[in-house]
């Protein structure tokens, strides 16, 4: 299969998180900072909403960079009965990718680099009259613990576009993304002191950056971001809930 043959020898996870030296360290930790300074932006201000459909809100703002689409997205749903480490450890586990993922051919991994970040190749499905796309992003997933500054205890996985010697782009016109999905999970105390899944409910914030790389045509683009973000979020939020219904909490 060829996105077999572009992978080489995958070694299993260290059982360590990313070390100081290694290095993606210090890129890793700038663009997870990055994206939590952005979760209190008021999005009524200078973003358009293009989808609302209960508690999912769906927003984008127009950008063109050389006439290619680069609108940023950003996506905010609220779901209740699943945490944010769950939603996180499925969004981030590519074990599970291709069970929610419907916009992928494939996606294999390339290089484990730590226990919470490895890099994957991803070929993402065709859409006429454009050139299939592929996608070479690593996936970090973190646990942000609450601070002194009442900051809501976070999850966090991050998708960044990178490059790797056992992948060069080749017969695909290669995507180039920032993505995130960043988590709260609130909780209502309970009467008896058990905490059970009516009392959960999960905030999410998606972003997502993306360019095409190469043209594409605008308005075929962006119908198809529009129809295709809700439908993601609706999918893999209904996903997280059927695989978590009859498990233990994860909090
Ligand atoms: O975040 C998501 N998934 C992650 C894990 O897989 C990961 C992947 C993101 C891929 C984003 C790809 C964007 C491709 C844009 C270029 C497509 C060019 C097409 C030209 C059209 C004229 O972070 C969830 C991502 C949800 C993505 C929704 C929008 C993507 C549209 C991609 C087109 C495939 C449509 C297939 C329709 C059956």
């Amino acid at each position: 299969e060829e996105s077999k043959r572009t992978v080489a020898f995958v070694e299993k996870p260290p059982k360590i998180s990313l070390s100081p030296e290694h290095k993606y360290y210090a890129e890793v930790n700038k663009i997870v900072t990055h994206h939590l300074g952005q979760i209190n932006e008021n999005l009524e201000e200078s973003w358009t909403c293009i989808a609302e459909e209960g508690e999912l809100k769906v927003y984008k703002r127009e950008l063109e960079e050389d006439g290619i689409v680069i609108d940023p997205l950003r996506a905010v749903h609220v779901v209740k009965g699943i945490t944010g480490h769950e939603v996180c450890k499925y969004f981030w586990d590519i074990d599970f990718r291709m069970e929610w993922e419907a916009t992928l051919d494939s996606s294999e991994v390339v290089e484990w680099l730590s226990e919470d970040t490895f890099v994957s190749h991803n070929v993402i499905k065709r859409v006429w009259p454009a050139s299939q796309r592929d996608a070479l992003f690593w996936s970090h997933i973190q646990h942000i613990g609450s601070d002194q500054d009442e900051e809501p205890d976070r999850w966090i996985v991050v998708n960044y576009s990178t490059e790797h010697e056992l992948c060069p782009s080749s017969k695909y016109v290669r995507v180039f993304m920032n993505v995130a999905m960043v988590c709260e999970t609130m909780i209502k105390p309970p009467a008896d002191g058990k905490i059970s899944r009516d009392d959960i409910t999960c905030k999410i914030i998606y972003t997502a950056e993306v360019n095409p790389g190469g043209w594409a045509p605008a308005s075929v683009l962006r119908a198809v971001y529009k129809r295709e973000y809700p439908k993601f979020l609706k999918r893999f939020t209904s996903y997280v809930k059927t695989k978590t219904e009859n498990a233990e909490i994860l909090l």
